[in-house]
Formats: C-alpha cells, structure tokens, sequence
C-alpha cells in the first residue's frame, strides 16, 4: 500500500476539520491500543494460558471467559490515567467504574463490551471489542449509572475491533465509517477502507435459526418470505451466515451487505431479547447508520431509544436499509 494513512494521522484531521476534540482523539488512541493489546492475548491461544473459564459470572449471570476479564482489565487499565475520560462501564462490570481520584478526570464516557462472541473464544473463531463514547454531562464529579442513560443518537464516537485472520478496528466519530487494518510489523492501524457503503439491497441473512419455534408472528412471516427463495413473496433466493460474534456478523455486513437479526423470543418473558443496548447495539447501529444502512429494535430506530438501565437488553435487527425496512414493517402491521 503507497503512503498508507495512519488512524493517528486520520484523528488528527478528523480534529483539525473540527469533527473531534483534542480529548475525544486521545480517548480513540488508546481505545486502539487496548486493542491492539486484547489482539495480541487473543492471539496467543492455548499457547497464552488465557482460554477457558475464569470462573466467575457476570452482572448478567454468564460464566466470565479469562480472555472476558483479561480484556476488560486491560481497557480499564489504559484509559484510567489519560485525563480524558470521566467513567467507564462494561458488559462485565455491574456498575461504572469513574477515574481514580488519583488521575485527571475528563468529559467523556466510555462503554464497552470487551470481547464480544465469548462462545467462540475457545475454538478459535473471530472474537471483537466493541464501544461507545458518550458525552458525561457537566458538573457530574463520580459518574454513576443515571449518567450514562443517554440515547444512541448522543454517541460522539463508536466502534468496534475484530480479531480475525487479520485485526481490523471499525470507526465512527459521525463522520461516516471508516475501517483500518492493523499492520502487525509496525505495530499500528492503518486506514484501508474510507467511508464505507452498506449496499442497501442484499440476498444475505444472519439469524439463530435453531430459536426459530419461539419466534413471534411478524418473525416468523419475515423469514419464511426469505426462505421461500424466488417463488415466494420476495422473488429471490436467500443465502444465511451465523457467526454467532456480533462483531464478526456485523463486519461481513459492513463488507458486503446483509441484515443482523436477534429477536426477541417466546423463552423470554421480560420481552428484551439478548443483545445489551448500550454496549452492543448503539455502537452497531451508529456504525451501521453512517455507512448507510439501519438499525432498529424491530419496531423503533435504535438511536432514539431512551434506555432506562446500564444492562438494558433489546431485540437487534440492523444492516442493509431496504430488509431492515421490510422486517419492521412487518412489526408494525402486527401491532
Ligand atoms: P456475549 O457478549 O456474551 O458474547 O453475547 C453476545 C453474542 C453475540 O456476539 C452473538 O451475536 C450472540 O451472542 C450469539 O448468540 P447465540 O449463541 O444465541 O447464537
Ligand atoms: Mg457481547
């Protein structure tokens, strides 16, 4: 690649355009470098001593991963100290962790979920980070809970970073989507693909299938449709693909189209579905938003939804606008 465009390099015009502040920028570096951090653990495999269980759970009652704990630690550990941030919350943690006393404290937030698709750690499939950056509202010295409830559309800045056969970190500072490869020579990321387009047409679905009788109605006609192929309703062929990684489902999308869809289902009464709104979905759908595709719980767009808890759950349905359009509207007719 000629004259490749370093992610620090892109921050600091992003910064000079006035698209970020001087903090926001420090904040996404070493977001970036946790990650190239969590990249390098992830990579080790067996070899590390850091697969299987930690042996603990979590705010949500899933048995913790070490590579869940080992990421988390190494996100709290490097952003603490910067002056840059003034909270923390993570999918592992039940509460905000804020700044110690003994650093700087500065204006933002950030959440994470530090290593996303935990079931695939163990058997070596694709595994991300992925999070969100919100404004922490003036005056607020510890930063708790309430802090943090503020709706998708408010994100400075979102992200996520898969670790595949390569390491790919995906950003937004709502300025459209950009996707930077890290180069394991030199030890950086570097932008490879500027302004990313989600074709809003696509033949590609991404759904547990295996949860498919607890479905209710509107899921059920949106898929059958799909799986009618070119003589029923929609007049062409589907193909599907579950990762069973958000990140890596939801990279494939960023690539070459598709719609992401985990719904709510029947074996859960509270009605939430599985993916946690704040760390999971509102990143994703900020991503996916400004590369030109959509995002919604199904029925409401994503961004607007006011969450009411840190762990929030909610039905995911995002990727290429025309299928997220047509599996919404089937949500509203039902209603
Ligand atoms: P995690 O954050 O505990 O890893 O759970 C989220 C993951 C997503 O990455 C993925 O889309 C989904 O759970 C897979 O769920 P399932 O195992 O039901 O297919
Ligand atoms: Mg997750």
């Amino acid at each position: 690649m000629s004259n490749p465009v370093s992610l620090t390099r892109f921050l600091i015009e992003q910064q000079h355009a006035g698209h970020i502040s001087a903090d926001l920028r420090l904040l996404i570096e070493v977001v970036a470098r946790s990650c190239k951090r969590i990249s390098i653990a992830v990579g080790k495999g067996a070899l590390g001593g850091v697969l299987g269980d930690a042996g603990t759970g979590n705010v949500q009652g899933e048995a913790q991963k070490k590579l869940d704990v080992i990421s988390n630690e190494i996100l709290l550990e490097a952003n603490e100290w910067g002056g840059h941030l003034a909270a923390c919350a993570s999918e592992e943690m039940d509460h905000p962790v804020p700044v110690p006393n003994a650093y700087p404290k500065g204006n933002y937030l950030l959440l994470f979920d530090p290593l996303d698709g935990s079931s695939n750690i163990d058997v070596n499939v694709s595994v991300g980070t992925i999070f969100s950056v919100l404004r922490c509202p003036d005056g607020v010295s510890g930063a708790d809970d309430a802090h943090f409830l503020q709706c998708g559309a408010t994100q400075v800045a979102a992200g996520y970073a898969i670790y595949g056969p390569s390491t790919e970190l995906v950003l937004t500072v709502g300025n459209g989507s950009h996707a930077f490869t890290m180069d394991r020579e030199i030890g950086g990321f570097l932008l490879t693909r500027k302004d990313i387009q989600v074709p809003r047409a696509t033949a590609e679905f991404a759904i547990n299938m295996s949860n498919q009788r607890h479905w209710d109605t509107p899921m059920q006609r949106y898929i059958d449709e799909l799986l009618a192929g070119k003589d029923g309703p929609r007049g062409k062929n589907f193909n599907m693909r579950w990762i069973a990684s958000m990140v890596a489902d939801v990279h494939r999308i960023m690539n070459r189209g598709g719609i992401f869809i985990y719904p709510w289902d029947r074996k859960d009464p509270s009605k939430a579905g599985k993916l946690r709104l704040m760390y999971e979905a509102n990143p994703m759908a900020m991503l996916i938003e400004q590369a030109g595709g959509a995002a919604t719980d199904g029925r409401r767009r994503i961004l607007d939804i006011q969450p009411e808890a840190l762990h929030q759950r909610i039905p995911v349905f995002l990727g290429s606008a025309e299928e997220v359009e047509v599996a919404t509207a089937y949500h509203l007719e039902a209603d």
